[in-house]
């Protein structure tokens, strides 16, 4: 039978399940990556399971959010990481060696083979033909364990490139017209597969881009194909054995196909405060800007850089804004300087960063109170920057430089020829920042700072749950509103009682008050709840804070594996009329949660005050009902994957 890609992927590593879209299937994982300021919880997790060493092919521990140092947290992080990366088996990229995807994409992505990565925009190495695929951390402290990785059967969506790119416009509009058209939500429970005639003409560095970005579609992955192009780079990264040819069979079918010719494109901007917000530039010029941020893991490429820097030659930024650089990684920071694409930056006034994540998630150079930034990242949530009402636009490179020449947004079709950049025929292929782990793991003991605070132990559900409403959201509520980012946060990523602090601070400062006070829970939300990043503090704090479940239109898929995996019930309403008849304060019950859960796909919430009975369905599977009744993933996987309740 004709195959796409994602599907002659899945086969090879399918463990157990029927490829029937929408049941659950489990795939074996070849490599894992884990961040910093997800990573410390995906570690202590590993560790509580007992296994003594990783049994993937590649496990990578990077060090790229967590990089100022304020105070000993985040340094005392990078030492337990890099200490558990040497005991059990991992390879450790340590901070200055740059972002996760990007150097993954570098030195690490493999066409054909799997990926699981504690990070939402792990499947930049789809660029590379990797089906590579964010999750919670427990789910990678599962994997890196040898442990498969199990995910509802998506979609395939082949999305046809026909044409080529005009002049100035970048991958980045291809992503961001994309999702004008299809939303925030319109990846949900599905893989976006590239192809058409166009894919040749798109580079790695530019592929990566779009495939960074599919995470803002709530896609479960985005791939290409593997290709002379992937080919070339792979050659040029010194890794040509790497390589080999993968792409669908001709008269593959899909589920669906969306048709984007390239040189009707013209250059994007997505408007505060969503990704699909999303409106020709040329509708945006004129508009003042006090910051430019050049960077994060979809536009930090030597590509990029070079562009950039290409744009600014011999001129200054504007007098009223400020720019800033930060280099995708160690590699692309040395190869800047080397062609003298960084002296040209500095020169132009442009202010240089280390090579990591930095304003993307908030580290540092939030914008002035009600700036507005234009940057080349991927979210523009409220708040995510540092300043809760800084207005952040997002566009491609190319823009960034146009307007950080003139202080406004800028199509930069306006500035004449654009520059002429080629890629380079070699890369600076140099590891030495990556550690390789210890040859007798004995010998080392892991290093925990006072801010390393144990787990707290899973709870199991209880039978009859009666809890209260404690806040009713929107739609699309992202993690970055239920548990924020931001440099004053970040550092507590591995101390869970001190994270829970800021549950929900930007949408509701009374929040864990009220948590406290009425013993937890329930949340109540609209569409997309827990869209945008993979963190599991977003369930974890909560969790912590006693909420048992969570009642919403739809969830995202990572954030609703988090619920489970940390023991919260994710419950949709069956019909979404009901939102409105719900309210802070309503006291809501469940009876006979345990054999309901077992019996059925539904339950009925009753609202006790109000008198009513509505219908949720909980959609899991019997092995998540098992994980939800043990408390949690942890939980279950002690029980050896049972469940006594
Ligand atoms: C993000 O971009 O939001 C992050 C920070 O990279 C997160 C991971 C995290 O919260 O640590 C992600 O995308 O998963
Ligand atoms: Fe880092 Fe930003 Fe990429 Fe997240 S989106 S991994 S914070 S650069």
């Amino acid at each position: 039978m004709a195959e796409t890609l994602t599907h002659k992927i899945i086969i090879e590593h399918l463990v157990s399940g029927d490829m029937a879209t929408g049941s659950e299937i489990a795939i074996s994982m070849d490599q894992t990556l884990t961040q910093d300021a997800t990573g410390t919880m995906a570690c202590l997790q590993f560790e509580a399971m007992g296994i003594p060493r990783v049994k993937t092919q590649l496990s990578v521990s990077y060090v790229d959010h967590n990089m100022l140092q304020v105070g000993y947290e985040n340094a005392d992080d990078h030492r337990y990481l890099q200490s558990f990366a040497s005991k059990y088996g991992l390879l450790f990229s340590r901070p200055g060696n740059g972002i996760c995807h990007q150097v993954h994409l570098e030195r690490f992505a493999v066409p054909g083979q799997t990926l699981l990565g504690a990070d939402s925009h792990t499947p930049t190495a789809g660029g590379m033909g990797m089906l590579a695929i964010g999750a919670g951390g427990l789910d990678i402290a599962v994997a890196m364990g040898g442990g498969p990785f199990y995910l509802s059967m998506p979609k395939v969506v082949l999305v046809r490139l026909n044409g080529s790119l005009p002049p100035w416009v970048a991958a980045k509009d291809v992503i961001l017209g994309l999702l004008r058209r299809l939303t925030v939500r319109g990846g949900v429970g599905k893989v976006m597969e590239y192809g058409g005639e166009g894919i040749a003409s798109l580079e790695i560095p530019e592929r990566g881009t779009i495939t960074n970005m599919g995470a803002e579609l709530g896609a479960t992955s985005s791939v290409f194909p593997s290709d002379e192009v992937t080919r070339a780079y792979l050659k040029a990264q010194d890794r040509e054995d790497a390589w080999k040819p993968l792409s669908a069979d001709p008269g593959a079918v899909y589920d669906e196909v969306v048709e984007i010719n390239l040189s009707e494109l013209v250059p994007l901007a997505a408007q505060p405060h969503m990704p699909d917000r999303v409106v020709p530039v040329a509708e945006l010029a004129g508009t003042k800007v006090s910051q430019v941020c050049v960077g994060s893991c979809t536009n930090s490429s030597y590509r990029d850089l070079v562009r950039v820097a290409a744009i600014l030659e011999g001129k200054m930024v504007h007098p009223d804004l400020s720019l800033t650089i930060s280099p995708g990684s160690r590699q692309v920071y040395e190869m800047i300087s080397e062609s003298g694409a960084l002296t040209t930056l500095i020169s132009a006034g442009a202010r240089i960063l280390e090579a990591g994540c930095g304003p993307c998630i908030g580290m540092g150079q939030s914008p002035a109170y009600g700036g507005v930034s234009l940057r080349t990242f991927n979210r523009n949530f409220e708040g995510r920057s540092g300043t809760q009402n800084a207005q952040v636009y997002l566009a491609s490179a190319e823009v960034a430089a146009a307007t950080a020449l003139t202080g406004v947004i800028t199509d930069p079709r306006t500035l004449g020829k654009p520059p002429q950049v080629a890629q380079p025929r070699e890369y600076l292929a140099d590891d030495r920042m990556i550690i390789r782990p210890a040859a007798r793991p004995e010998k080392v003991s892991i290093q925990r700072g006072p801010n390393i605070v144990p787990l707290k132990p899973q709870e199991p559900l209880q039978d009859d749950l009666k809890a209260r409403v404690l806040l009713v959201v929107g739609d699309n509520i992202s993690t970055d509103h239920i548990l924020p980012g931001t440099a004053k946060v970040l550092p507590y990523r591995s101390n869970i009682p001190a994270i829970s602090e800021f549950t929900f601070e930007g949408v509701d400062a009374s929040f864990v008050a009220r948590a406290r006070e009425w013993g937890g829970g329930i949340l109540v939300g609209g569409n997309n709840y827990g869209q945008g990043s993979s963190r599991e503090h977003a369930a974890l704090a909560p969790a912590y804070l006693g909420v048992k479940a969570v009642i919403a239109k739809s969830f995202a898929r990572i954030h609703r594996d988090n619920l489970i995996n940390n023991g919260i019930l994710p419950l949709t309403l069956v019909n979404e009329a009901d939102y409105a008849t719900l309210a802070q304060g309503d006291e809501l019950q469940i009876d006979n949660l345990h054999s309901s859960l077992r019996s059925g796909q539904t339950l009925i919430v009753r609202n006790v005050a109000k008198g009513r009975g509505i219908v949720v369905r909980h959609g899991l599977s019997p092995r998540q009902v098992d994980v939800v009744l043990a408390g949690g993933l942890l939980n279950y996987t002690k029980l050896g994957g049972k469940t006594k309740a």
